[in-house]
């Protein structure tokens, strides 16, 4: 659609508008990013008044076009923009609170925002998320929102947004835009490739996206760009973006503009020069009313998602809880579309493959590649669209550790499976064995942590899964058992469960996962030696059932035993630890992974490396 004369120069106007408040905002906070927002104005001002459909009065509607700054650091730029645009509390005077304490824009965008999903700031994450909204538009929702994010050029070198273009180009995401501000310049140093375009160009080409060099400061060009983009089918497009770092027309910024020394400070002495010779030359009410989006979609429902038919197995059938998280998420996804499942080439080990069997299409293969995996399912997740659930082996959720981290700022309602936990996996060795991963899970704010022990209370963790907003990790094991519930057992978060007591117990020990079976060994063995000992399943690691810990500590005169297939740091013997650490006169012996493992036999392992039933009964005993 052409733009006559009269709008390319608001358009260019309100760029100016950009850059003006991003500056005002900056000097006022005295900190922040101006020169970074001020090589995006072009494109902000593009995207926002003329390429995407958003209804500014909502800002979540989930049909609306996305944005995501995934150069979280240029938040002046987009605060900026949600002013121009109209948004009611978005006020010339919150932009010059910027980054005060209790003002609402803070230094990095966040979903406290009701124009942000996602958070930003820790680069190399936009461009997952935003293929995972672009995947959820085009496959899920087969709706014709489109999804933009824009990336920092010195960003461009971290390897997870190479996972997100070969993941977008596999997909052929074409309601997807990357946009590249090309800046030349990083923080500390010229980029690497400073403003050779051509070879960004051949990079994302490489990655099976449709590459257009743009002029960054062009209105004219970027709207053809973004018109050529839409008419790509079947590829999603990058607009290459040749930019100059603090860049305002006619040399306003001269001194500052494409120039070192001048990242993440805010002009200082330079601002009143530099903003007196932008504003002379701009209209400073310039305004286009945005595109107003299609609207097909309503808000996704939030009721309460069941299995679909209870547990049942026999009580001679020996089942891996892992084999029991397919089972769970294929009863869910009968219960309700808004399930799907996701993974990194491990689904016939996490049994993903069972609800890919069953949902082929709510079922998203992300490859080997755990930073996109993660950042892709928290793209799905947002607006409510989907309840993501994304497995792989839980030693590589360590690899996407920043993204989970990033996505308890982001609010994100992801699922995360981990498979194939600790030494009990036995022959694979120590690089498969995740013996950090309740660890990591566990200082997630917010999140929950499930670590079921048998096929019944694994099903009942993905169900109370779903139903718990937030970051969820339920860890599962690659040995079977037996089930130790019965199968109309309830669950809850944050309960654990006593499964052997009596008015005698002289140590409580609590486990999980296969040293659960081991703690159940170890009571029959030490029954017949008159030493009776509470059995706790700790199920819930967070929030820790403290109640329930305290009152089992005190019932057995203090003396807690904790054992955990996991290293000794931050798992269930932290969680049980934090949770006594203010009762007197307890003391918790933690029995954990000791030293490096090695491959073996799993049996053999536990036995090694000190959390066999028997030496669960030594350290009974020893306690006792
Ligand atoms: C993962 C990560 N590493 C380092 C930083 C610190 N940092 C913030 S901005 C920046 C430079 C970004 O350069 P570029 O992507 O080119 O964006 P520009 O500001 O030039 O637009 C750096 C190193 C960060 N925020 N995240």
């Amino acid at each position: 659609m052409a733009v006559d004369s009269k709008n390319l120069q608001a358009l260019k106007d309100i760029a100016n508008r950009l850059r003006v408040y991003s500056i005002e905002a900056t000097s006022a906070a005295n900190s922040g990013h101006p020169t970074s927002c001020m090589s995006a104005a072009e494109i902000i001002s593009v995207l926002f008044h003329k390429e995407m459909r958003y209804d500014v009065s909502k800002p979540r509607d989930p049909n609306n076009d996305r944005f995501i700054l995934s150069k979280g650091h240029a938040a002046p730029v987009l605060y900026a923009a949600w002013h121009i645009a109209g948004h009611k509390d978005v006020t010339h005077e919150e932009l010059l609170k910027l980054r005060q304490y209790g003002a609402m824009l803070e230094g990095h965008p966040t979903p406290k925002l009701d124009f942000v999903d996602v958070a930003t700031g820790s680069l190399g994450q936009g461009l997952s998320v935003a293929a995972g909204m672009a995947y959820t538009g085009k496959y899920f929702d087969k709706a014709d929102y489109r999804t933009y994010c824009m990336l920092g050029d010195g960003e461009s070198a971290e390897g997870s947004n190479w996972e997100a273009f070969s993941f977008a180009g596999t997909y052929k995401l074409d309601n997807l835009v990357a946009i590249l501000d090309i800046n030349r310049l990083g923080q500390s140093d010229p980029t690497a490739l400073q403003h050779s375009v051509d070879v960004y160009l051949a990079r994302v080409n490489a990655f099976g996206w449709h590459g257009i060099v743009v002029d960054g400061h062009d209105v004219t060009a970027l709207i053809a760009a973004f018109e050529e983009a839409k008419a790509t089918k079947d590829k999603p497009t990058c607009l290459v973006c040749k930019t100059y770092k603090g860049y305002a027309w006619d040399n306003a910024a001269e001194g500052i503009n494409d120039l070192m020394g001048w990242h993440g400070k805010p002009l200082g002495d330079r601002a009143a020069d530099v903003l007196a010779k932008i504003k002379a030359q701009t209209n400073m009410s310039a305004f286009i009313p945005p595109p107003n989006p299609n609207v097909t979609l309503t808000e996704p429902g939030t009721e309460f998602i069941g299995l679909s038919a209870p547990p049942s197995y026999k009580p001679d059938e020996k089942v891996a809880t892992r084999k029991a998280y397919g089972t769970a998420l294929k009863k869910l996804g009968e219960s309700s579309t808004r399930i799907v499942g996701m993974d990194g080439d491990t689904k016939n080990s996490t049994f993903a493959i069972t609800f890919q069997a069953a949902f082929p299409d709510r079922f998203i293969e992300c490859f080997i590649a755990e930073q996109n995996l993660v950042g892709v399912g928290i793209g799905c997740g947002c607006r409510k669209r989907t309840i993501p659930f994304i497995s792989t082996f839980s030693a590589f959720f360590t690899r996407a550790f920043d993204q989970i981290r990033m996505g308890a700022i982001s609010q994100a309602n992801i699922k995360c499976v981990g498979s194939h936990a600790g030494i009990s996996i036995g022959e694979d060795g120590p690089s498969q064995m995740a013996l950090e991963d309740l660890a990591m899970f566990r200082t997630i704010p917010t999140g929950t942590v499930f670590y079921p022990s048998d096929p019944v209370s694994m099903e009942r963790a993905v169900e109370l899964a779903a139903n718990t907003e937030g970051i969820v990790f339920i860890r599962s094991s690659r040995p079977t058992s037996v089930c130790v519930y019965p199968m109309d057992e309830k669950f809850e978060v944050g309960k654990s469960k006593v499964l052997r007591q009596s008015a005698d117990d002289k140590v409580t020990v609590v486990g999980a996962g296969v040293t659960l079976h081991e703690a159940l060994q170890a009571y029959e063995t030490l029954k017949k030696d008159g030493i009776n000992i509470r059995v706790i399943d700790i199920f819930c690691l967070k929030p820790a059932d403290s109640d329930l810990l305290k009152a089992s500590a005190a019932a057995t005169g203090g003396k807690v035993v904790t054992v955990e297939d996991h290293y000794p740091e931050g798992g269930i013997g932290g969680a049980v630890a934090e949770a006594l650490s203010e009762v007197s006169g307890v003391t918790v012996k933690r029995l954990a992974v000791n030293g490096m493992p090695s491959s073996g036999p799993g049996a053999k392992l536990l036995e090694v490396h000190g959390i066999s039933a028997s030496h669960i009964v030594a350290a009974c005993k020893q306690l006792a």
